[in-house]
C-alpha cells in the first residue's frame, strides 16, 4: 500500500481535494498504453504441459488471484485463457492451456489444437512438469512439438510439485527432465506454496522481450465475467463428482445481471452427456446440487464482490463432447 493510507484524511472535505488521494505519476502510467518506459518489457507466453501438472495453479499464483480453475482432475481447463500481470517496467501474458494429451473425442482434440496453436505465437515458452515423478510419453510428445517449434521463443523448464520430490530422487527425476528438451533456464518449484516461483518469473522477465503494453494495467484476464461465473460453477462441479462426470460436464452461463444495487441474478445451465449423471448431479433431494450452487455461489460473490442469486439448472445433451456444433453451443470454439 502507498503512504496516502497509514495517513488518512482528518475531514471529510480534504478527500474530495484534487491534490488527495490523486493516482502518482507511476500508477497512472500503468494504466497508459501509450506511456512505455524505457526498457519496457513485455510478452507472451505460452505455458504448456501434460494434464494436472500444476499449470494453472502456477499462472493464478503468479497473478496473486484465481483465473483459473484448478482441480486435482485431468483436463481441467478447456480453453487458452490469458493471465495478465503488469508492473512498472514489465508486463507478462500468460497463455494457460489444456493440458498436451491424446485426444478421445472432439472436445479433446479441441483442447489438444487450443493448446498446440499457443506454441508459435508465444515470446517464451514456460515447459511445465510434475517432476515428482519420471517423464511420461505424453511429455515427451510435447518435448518434441517444442523441438521442432519454429521461431527462436526461449524455453524456460518448469520443475513444478516439488514438495512431493523424495531427496533420493531429486537428481534422477531433474537429470530426466534436463534432457528431455533444450531450455534457457530451469527452476524447481511448488505451484500451490509459491516456494520458488518468485524467482521463475525473474526468469521470465529476463528472457521477455522489449515491447509495449498490450493490455490496460488493471486487466487480469481476457475472460468475461459470465465465462469466469461459468468456470466457477465448473469448478465446484469437479469438487463434488467423481469417475466420468467431471469430464461430461460444461456449464453455460445465460443470465448474469444486476438485480438491485447489491445483488446479481446469474441463471446457468450445466450439461451433461446422460439420464444418470444428471441424477448424480442433482443427488437425492436435490443435495448434491445444492451443495455445489452454495459453494458456487460463494466463488462468484468473491469474485463480483457482490451477492448473488444463483440459479442453477442441470440439462442432458447426449454425446455432446462428440459434436463440432454442440463444442460451439458450450462456447468452446477456436479463438
Ligand atoms: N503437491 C502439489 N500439488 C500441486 C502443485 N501444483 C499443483 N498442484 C495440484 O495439482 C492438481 C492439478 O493442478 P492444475 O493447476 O489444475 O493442473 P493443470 O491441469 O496443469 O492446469 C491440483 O490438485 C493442484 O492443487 C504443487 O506444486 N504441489
Ligand atoms: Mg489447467
Amino acid at each position: 500500500m502507498s503512504e496516502r493510507s497509514e495517513q488518512p484524511p482528518s475531514t471529510a472535505e480534504e478527500t474530495s481535494l484534487p491534490s488527495e488521494g490523486r493516482p502518482t505519476e507511476a500508477e497512472l502510467a500503468l494504466y497508459d498504453l501509450d506511456y512505455v518506459p524505457p526498457g519496457h518489457k513485455s510478452g507472451f507466453v505460452a505455458v504448456i504441459g501434460r494434464p494436472n501438472v500444476g499449470k494453472s495453479t502456477l499462472m493464478n499464483t503468479i497473478l496473486g488471484q484465481k483465473v483459473a480453475i484448478v482441480s486435482p482432475k485431468p483436463q481441467t481447463t478447456r480453453n487458452r485463457i490469458l493471465g495478465i500481470l503488469t508492473r512498472p517496467h514489465y508486463q507478462v501474458i500468460f497463455m494457460d492451456t489444456p493440458g498436451i494429451h491424446r485426444p478421445k473425442h472432439k472436445l479433446g482434440e479441441y483442447m489438444v489444437h487450443t493448446a498446440t496453436r499457443t506454441i508459435p505465437d508465444a515470446d517464451v515458452i514456460l515447459f511445465v512438469v510434475d517432476v515428482s515423478v519420471l517423464p511420461t510419453d505424453e511429455d515427451q510428445m510435447i518435448a518434441r512439438l517444442i523441438t521442432r517449434r519454429k521461431g527462436e521463443a526461449p524455453v524456460l523448464l518448469v520443475l513444478n510439485k516439488m514438495d512431493l520430490l523424495p531427496a533420493a530422487r531429486v537428481e534422477r527425476h531433474t537429470k530426466a527432465y534436463w534432457a528431455l528438451v533444450e531450455h534457457r533456464a530451469w527452476m524447481m518449484t511448488t505451484a500451490t506454496t509459491g516456494e520458488n516461483v518468485d524467482k521463475l518469473l525473474d526468469q521470465i522477465v529476463e528472457a521477455l522481450p522489449e515491447g509495449p503494453r498490450y493490455y490496460p494495467g488493471d486487466q487480469v484476464t481476457d475472460q468475461t465475467e459470465r465465462e469466469i461465473a461459468a468456470e466457477l460453477i465448473r469448478e465446484q462441479v469437479l469438487r463434488y463428482t467423481r469417475q466420468e462426470v467431471p469430464h461430461s460436464v460444461a456449464v453455460v452461463v445465460e443470465e448474469f445481471k444486476e438485480r438491485r444495487e447489491d445483488l446479481i441474478y446469474v441463471a446457468a445451465n450445466i450439461y451433461v452427456e446422460r439420464e444418470s449423471q444428471k441424477r448424480i448431479l442433482i443427488g437425492a433431494n436435490g443435495r448434491m446440487l445444492r451443495q455445489i450452487g452454495t459453494a458456487a455461489r460463494q466463488e462468484i460473490e468473491r469474485l463480483t464482490g457482490s451477492r448473488v442469486y444463483l440459479d442453477l439448472w442441470v440439462k442432458v445433451r447426449k454425446k455432446w463432447r462428440r459434436k463440432e456444433q454442440e463444442l460451439r453451443r458450450m462456447g468452446y470454439r477456436l479463438r
